[in-house]
């Protein structure tokens, strides 16, 4: 499995700011912005700055800084958009997980009942 990172793909394009972005947070080191095709009432993405291709590239890889930066903002993003019922944490990785955009993402979702995972 190839993990060369591909600079033209439109999270590192929005990171460059060549695309624009509903942007609900930003720090140092992560980016989190609502997605463009909303699968529940609350759908956030989360990337790291950083040139990382999957969960897997981004936990073996990244600094301890960046780690904690990216994992901390999730928390507060969770908070902030008031999740206390409950919420659901994604991330797809390659063809078998059907990953998209090739810039490692998790998907913050939440505001309804989101059923079991698979159904
Ligand atoms: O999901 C990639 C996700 O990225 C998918 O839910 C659509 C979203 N997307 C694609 N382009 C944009 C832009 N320009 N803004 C916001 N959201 C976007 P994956 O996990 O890779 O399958």
């Amino acid at each position: 499995m190839t993990l060369t990172y591909d600079p033209q793909n439109i999270f590192a394009r929005i990171l460059r700011g060549e695309i624009p972005n509903k942007t609900v947070k930003e720090t140092a080191h992560t980016l989190a912005f609502h997605d463009i095709r909303p699968l529940a009432p609350v759908h956030i993405l989360v990337i790291p700055k950083g040139a990382y291709v999957t969960f897997g590239d981004f936990a073996a890889k990244a600094s301890a800084e960046e780690i904690a930066d990216f994992h901390r903002t999730c928390a507060a993003i969770i908070a902030e958009a008031g999740l206390d019922a409950g919420y659901r944490v994604i991330s797809n990785a390659h063809d078998h997980g059907g990953q998209e955009v090739p810039h490692y993402h998790l998907h913050i979702l939440g505001g309804a009942a989101l059923g079991p995972m698979l159904a």
